[in-house]
């Protein structure tokens, strides 16, 4: 393993991160319950986006993850957060280059 990651690029890494930290919050069920996506957000992703305080901002956003409706999100259901906080980013660090 200690190999295969020297060899993997930063994007590769990047991801296997994403794999890891949505695995930490979400253990051995492998799927996040509300409280998990509280906490991986303001623990993981503060810098990039406001901690969620109110219930009301959590529910929205755990409803609008989760696609199926089964309350909880898996894997699936959780890249669109990242690829919309991504997306954010993006815009905000290109912003001084146009
Ligand atoms: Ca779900």
């Amino acid at each position: 393993m200690v190999c295969f990651r020297t060899m993997m690029s930063d994007l590769e890494k990047a991801m296997l991160a994403i794999v890891q930290i949505f695995h930490k919050y979400s253990r051995h069920k492998c799927k996040l319950k509300k409280a998990d996506l509280k906490d991986l957000i303001n623990n993981e992703m503060s810098q990039f986006i406001m901690k969620i305080h109110d219930k009301d901002t959590l529910d929205m956003l755990f409803s609008d993850l989760d696609q199926n409706g089964d309350r909880e999100i898996d894997f699936q259901e959780f890249i669109p957060l990242i690829a919309m906080v991504t997306s954010a980013c993006h815009d905000l660090f290109t912003a001084d280059h146009h």
